[in-house]
């Protein structure tokens, strides 16, 4: 039997709306009904408290939601849906007073209950629901798209467990499962009205129909079903408050009634685990392959789960003429990892809709887009047509057939040319066949872009070379940005205030008027003022540095910071072996060139990397020896931070006094941290790499450490790449490289580090962190000289911040809308 998700879905009006309260409630009786409703005077602990107070919250935010979803019904505009196994929101607490000017009322209603609001927003758990800089661009996009007033929405997973909470154990890195629903999440509806199934494995059968046509069902199929979670964005003081959408799994009710009425109820519990594993945890890998069936069956989930959705919405909305539903919708896939959309939406319009291949494809395919986030081989997801065959069978039927009729498309491009099909074909062929999943989202989209400009040149001349041939017109580039809402006006209120008494607030919302700023870098008020903001934010950190790392920073010191996930791309390595060399010099006593610093790293290494891991051991080693030698911390002080987060971040990005973005170069496709750093007032010291190369250009070089090859030049150098060489040139290095040889930092454990070293000395080290050194080296001095002259550095820390501007993701936002998705 069949047990297709093809029966009608029963439209209910939207739980939500029963939930409101009475719309003139103000927050402080809202507070109090929900203290006093559901809580005894001694549950009344922080925490409780905190969950009370943000439902409070919610609840002052129900009708607007309501308002803007009635409005985006009525005006029928097109919508956009931004598809992501990620969005890494962090907390929501403070995000939501700033942007509902909020803040104000709040201080006033929780003085009566004797509890600061900032001692409710620490109660809250960070919602980690993304690895890095990708799932967190994404919760950037969706307050950018709520305060742009954008009809945005975002579909992801309810992921039970959120990326990993790290510990260290004796310098190692230990992963624990990160329970952040445990208290319960104040900010999410369950939407049941909005379930759909999902349908998995089973087989295809095709019959002839009525009018002598074949037609193609999926059947025996395994459903799971999709149960909607909705959480508010609301937008910087306007009117909208749009959604984000999670998909949590959960067994059928008929799957489970035809086993138990089998009598088998060990086995229907059993399924229903099967079920419910979907959505029980975050794939922990940044930028490598998570090829598991699971990772597979998430990426179908949330794809069907939200397309289903959309179609729903329509057919209850408009019938089942889908002539203008193109004109209506975008779909933003968010890197390849829900690119299994594009054959789910072909099934649904062919066999569920009734609707040609043709008309199928052009909905599709004017529908689609696609945001590539790397160029590292290693994070292309390819699957095999083995496992899609069995979890998947009617969606393998139509790749192959996009394949074949794209194909056609090739061959007439470049007649004769079988290397070329075979190539460009989505269908990698082998002893294991393969689906290039970026292949085909560069099929069927209508849009491709790259995240930074360099990324997106790298793009259309290497990688997708030949699709660039074929499609110029498809390809584009969107440089990524960060939301000044979060990265600016809520983590670094000192700043932000300072900003407020000479610009006016304006730049909250329009990020370029920070060049105002420019005309004032000879005013020495602004220059005290200044100071003293970055002194007292560094003071904050310096405490949490003491708890978090037992390690005493300075204030007065240069704070030196890369945090950021572990990647050998990312060179946390040749910052490790810079603080060895500083160390090394302190101990010879070569205090000339020395500017007091605290070093800070840290980052999360996915749990498979053991170099990534071993690089954290390193770091932390190389931290205990700096740290206890007396003759060495009045110069430098390392410490590697635990459990690095988005609220972490919030804390040390206004304290920063230099940021670290050091990657080998066209390796990192952006960068977003980069941003923030700026932001906040940070220096720069850096590659020629991602978006560092604009904000190079928006700042200058007079205030910026610039250092390294360019990616050109690393390509030139890889096959003749020889790092004795480089070593050999470099006396620092060389001194380096001999302390780390000789086992000064893990006299404990002989040999552990060996991996490392190996991978400096090897001439296929695709990072080529030997070749960096020595110019790296000198930009610290260069930085180390520029700090010692606190009047110069503060202008350029100023400059800084003034150039940041373009790099809100309101810019990039406003481009998405007006170059790709084509929305008012
Ligand atoms: C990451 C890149 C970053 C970039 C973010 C957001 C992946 C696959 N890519 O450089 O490494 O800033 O995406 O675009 O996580």
């Amino acid at each position: 039997t069949s047990k297709t998700s093809s029966k009608p879905v029963v439209k209910v009006e939207a739980k939500a709306d029963s939930l409101i309260c009475d719309p003139c409630e103000t927050l402080g009786a809202c507070f109090e009904r929900h203290i006093d409703k559901s809580l005894t005077p001694k549950e009344r602990d922080e925490q409780a408290l905190f969950y009370a107070f943000a439902m409070s919250v919610k609840d002052q935010m129900l009708p607007k939601w309501r308002a803007t979803r009635q409005l985006d019904r009525d005006t029928g505009n097109k919508k956009v849906a931004y598809l992501s196994l990620e969005f890494l929101m962090g907390r929501a607490l403070g995000n939501a007073l700033l942007n509902l000017d909020m803040n104000d009322e709040s201080a006033q209603v929780l003085k009566d209950y004797a509890v600061a609001l900032e001692t409710l927003e620490a109660q809250e758990h960070d919602a980690g629901l993304g690895n890095g800089g990708l799932g967190r661009l994404a919760a950037c996009f969706l307050d950018s798209c709520a305060s742009l007033d954008l009809n945005v929405t975002g579909y992801g997973i309810r992921y039970e467990y959120g990326m990993f909470a790290q510990k260290l154990c004796d310098g190692y890195q230990v992963e624990r499962p990160d329970r952040w629903l445990r208290d319960g999440n104040p900010w999410e509806v369950r939407v049941p009205s909005h379930n759909v199934t999902v349908p998995f494995f089973g087989h295809t059968e095709s019959y002839i129909d009525r009018d002598g046509k074949r037609q193609y069902t999926w059947v025996e199929t395994q459903d799971v079903l999709a149960v909607a979670y909705d959480i508010p964005v609301p937008g910087y003081r306007n009117e909208r408050i749009n959604t984000l959408r999670l998909w949590k799994s959960e067994a059928t009710d008929d799957f489970d009634l035809e086993e138990f009425n089998q009598g088998d109820y060990t086995e229907a519990v059993a399924r229903k685990n099967l079920a419910e594993q979907i959505t029980m945890v975050l794939y922990p890998n940044d930028a490598s392959e998570n090829g598991k069936e699971l990772r597979l069956r998430q990426q179908y989930f949330l794809s069907s789960a939200s397309l289903q959705d959309l179609l729903n919405t329509w057919v209850s909305q408009r019938g089942l003429n889908f002539r203008d539903f193109a004109r209506q919708h975008v779909m933003q896939l968010n890197d390849t990892h829900p690119s299994v959309a594009i054959p789910e939406l072909m099934r649904l319009l062919m066999d569920k809709y009734g609707l040609s291949w043709d008309q199928a494809w052009d909905i599709t395919s004017q529908t689609m887009a696609y945001t590539n986030h790397t160029l590292l081989p290693e994070a292309l997801e390819r699957w095999p047509v083995r496992m899609f065959a069995h979890m998947l069978p009617r969606l393998l039927d139509i790749i192959y057939e996009i394949n074949a009729r794209y194909l056609d498309m090739v061959a007439h491009h470049w007649p004769g040319d079988g290397d070329k099909l075979r190539a460009m074909s989505i269908i990698e062929e082998g002893d294991e066949p393969h689906i290039r999943m970026a292949y085909l989202a560069i099929v069927a989209s209508f849009s491709v872009n790259g995240v930074a400009g360099l990324h997106t040149q790298l793009l259309t001349s290497g990688l997708f070379k030949d699709f660039y041939a074929l499609w110029p017109e498809k390809f584009n580039n969107k440089t990524n940005g960060v939301t000044p809402r979060r990265w600016l006006a809520q983590s670094n209120p000192a700043l932000a205030e300072l900003l407020g008494k000479r610009l006016g607030e304006g730049w909250v919302k329009d990020l370029s008027r920070l060049s105002a700023l420019n005309a004032f870098t000879d005013d020495e008020g602004l220059l005290k003022a200044w100071q003293e903001v970055k002194h007292g934010n560094k003071q904050q950190l310096a405490k949490l540095v003491e708890q978090e790392c037992d390690v005493r920073f300075d204030p007065k010191m240069m704070f030196d910071v890369q945090v950021k996930r572990i990647h050998e791309y990312k060179r946390q390595l040749l910052n490790i072996l810079h603080v060895i060399h500083l160390y090394h010099q302190i101990q010879q006593g070569k205090l000339t060139d020395i500017t007091p610093r605290c070093v800070l790293i840290g980052g999360k290494a996915a749990p498979g990397y053991a170099m990534a891991k071993l690089l954290i051991k390193l770091a932390n080693n190389v931290a205990h020896m700096v740290n206890s030698d007396p003759l060495v911390t009045p110069y430098l002080r390392f410490a590697f931070y635990p459990n690095y987060n988005v609220s972490a971040m919030e804390r040390i990005c206004p304290a920063t006094d230099l940021s670290e973005q050091i990657s080998t170069a066209g390796k990192e496709a952006s960068g977003t941290g980069n941003m923030k750093f700026m932001m906040n007032g940070a220096l720069t010291i850096g590659t020629l790499d991602g978006a560092n190369i604009e904000m190079l250009e928006e700042v200058g070089e007079d205030n910026f450490f610039l250092f390294g090859l360019r990616a050109d030049e690393v390509e030139a150098l890889r096959p003749h790449y020889d790092p004795q060489h480089f070593i050999a040139k470099s006396q620092a290095l060389t001194e380096v490289m001999s302390l780390l040889e000789s086992g000064h930092f893990n006299l404990l454990e002989p040999g552990i580090f060996d991996p490392i070293i190996n991978s400096i000395r090897c001439p296929r080290d695709p990072w080529m962190t030997a070749a960096d050194f020595e110019s790296y080296r000198l930009a610290q001095v260069q930085a180390a000289k520029a700090y010692r002259d606190p009047h110069h550095w503060t202008q350029m820390s100023i400059r800084n911040t003034a150039a940041s501007g373009r790099f809100s993701s309101d810019v990039t936002i406003g481009q998405y809308r007006d170059e790709i998705w084509g929305i008012a």
